[in-house]
């Protein structure tokens, strides 16, 4: 930790723009004292006197040398990102120009801004809860239309509002809890506890609900871990190939060709999918490294979203198809069987060769006819699979575990509830349930973790 970015009287500064050369670059000034400040080192309008939310035209001058032309936004706090005083200066983007500026800023009195301290500030300045600060960061990163529309959510409050009420109402029956404990003497009752019971359950629900998201949020976030799975040379590495537009995979008609796993990111309707493609299961080989790929494959599928089965049409039975599947099953991953090398028919019997297996795509990698089905069936994987669009979805590893503690404590409660506990067991497992919740909207921190999370942002966020 970095004790630095708690002295919040300082007057930071640093670029908001990529480094780098640009058409302008944007620096960002935040602190007590950050209009005065650059009003030393400004030629122009007289910031002191300016309204909040205007831009001026002036110049930056060192000792009466020009630095550069920049335009001034003014904020005034609290009006403002951080919530403090802001000028943002939007100069030319020469990072030459921009050190210039910088230099000129820590010269009077500014400091450069360590990462994330404007994120942090408008934190402790309440414009932002922690989840919300937390947000930002992936709404930086985020690289697909999905990922880009759950971070804006939580930004803009998602479901730290839920979990704010949620706690609220825990924290008054809590505080009411502790109340009886001091007239204990008296034996009275201020909390009814079937309400409570009701309460605690709905809350778990609500709870619950969020953590069973997380997978799929995890998922939009880092991409669905899509394994492209089957026997030997049934066509699993042309097909990524084909997927991804790209001679990646090594294709050979000799089986046993895959040795280690492969991943590429394949982007259909903004959702992001990592296609891994892997060795070909077979049961027996003699051949060390080909035993080491296959027990990689079996690791992939088990941390799978989605698994492509593929097998060959031409050479494999219904029955054995079915049995394959079958033990595929015990697996939690969304399972898609896919027919390949269909070129080789001249009719399309194969349709009723496999009849009576749900759900199979027949498909040829090698001359690409039906990959658009296929893409389709694994959009609707996803939004089969799990929490459909629209809903609250947790991404955050963080939320997710101070969730399930959360989970733990709410069941402690009901568990005290009904085998008739002390009223001061309920109390502190109702404490911790609200300790928890309060840990996913930044009601509780500790030093180290508000640590953690700003030093992943970039400078000058
Ligand atoms: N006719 C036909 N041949 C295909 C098709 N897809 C793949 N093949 C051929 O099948 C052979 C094996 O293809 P690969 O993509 O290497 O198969 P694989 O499943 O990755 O095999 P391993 O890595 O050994 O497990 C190659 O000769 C491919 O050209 C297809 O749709 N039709
Ligand atoms: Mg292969």
């Amino acid at each position: 930790m970095n004790p630095v970015r708690y002295q919040t009287e300082d007057t930071i500064c640093a670029p908001a723009t990529p480094s780098g050369v640009g058409a302008i670059a944007v620096i960002r000034v935040s602190g007590k004292q950050a209009i005065e400040l650059v009003g030393k080192v400004f030629k122009g309008h007289n910031l002191q006197t300016a309204a909040t939310h205007t831009v001026h035209f002036g110049k930056i001058t060192d000792n009466n040398i020009t630095i550069d032309e920049v335009l001034a936004t003014i904020f005034i706090a609290p009006k403002s990102y951080t919530g403090e005083h802001v000028v943002e200066l939007s100069c030319h983007g020469s990072p030459f120009i921009q050190q210039k500026i910088l230099e000129l800023l820590v010269r009077h009195g500014a400091r450069v801004a360590q990462p994330g301290e404007f994120t942090l500030r408008a934190f402790l300045n309440k414009k932002l809860d922690l989840s919300q600060a937390e947000a930002v960061a992936d709404l930086i990163a985020s690289d697909s239309d999905t990922s880009l529309q759950t971070a804006l959510q939580q930004m803009r409050g998602g479901y730290s509002l839920y979990i704010q009420r949620m706690r609220e109402e825990l924290i008054n029956f809590a505080s009411l809890i502790e109340l009886e404990l001091d007239f204990s003497e008296e034996d009275v009752e201020f909390v009814n506890r079937e309400q409570l019971v009701q309460l605690v359950k709905n809350i778990q629900q609500l709870v619950s609900s969020l953590t069973d998201s997380f997978r799929y949020g995890n998922a939009i976030k880092n991409g669905v871990p899509t394994v492209i799975a089957g026997k030997p040379n049934a066509g699993k590495s042309t097909l990524l190939n084909a997927l991804i537009n790209e001679e990646r995979a090594l294709v050979s008609e000799v089986p046993g060709t895959t040795r280690d796993t492969i991943e590429e990111r394949l982007v259909i309707d903004g959702i992001v999918f990592r296609i891994i493609d892997t060795a070909g299961i077979r049961e027996h080989t003699s051949d060390l490294i080909e035993g080491k790929g296959i027990e990689r494959t079996f690791e992939k599928i088990r941390q799978a979203e989605i698994i492509l089965y593929l097998f060959d049409v031409n050479i494999t039975s219904a029955e054995e198809l079915q049995k394959q599947l079958d033990t595929l099953k015990q697996q939690s991953a969304f399972i898609v069987p896919v027919g390949n090398k269909i070129d080789q028919y001249s009719d399309e019997t194969y349709t009723r060769k496999f009849a009576q297996i749900a759900g199979v795509i027949f498909i040829s990698s090698l001359s690409q006819t039906f990959l658009p089905q296929l893409l389709t069936a694994l959009k609707q994987a996803v939004t089969l699979g799990d929490a459909g669009k629209g809903q609250v979805v947790i991404t955050n590893l963080r939320h997710y575990q101070a969730l399930l503690h959360a989970s733990e404590s709410l069941n402690g409660v009901l568990n005290g509830l009904n085998e008739h506990l002390s009223g001061e067991l309920v109390a502190f497992e109702i404490r911790k349930a609200i300790y928890h919740l309060g840990e996913i909207t930044g009601e509780i921190t500790t030093e180290d973790l508000l640590g953690s999370i700003f030093s992943k942002f970039c400078i000058g966020k």
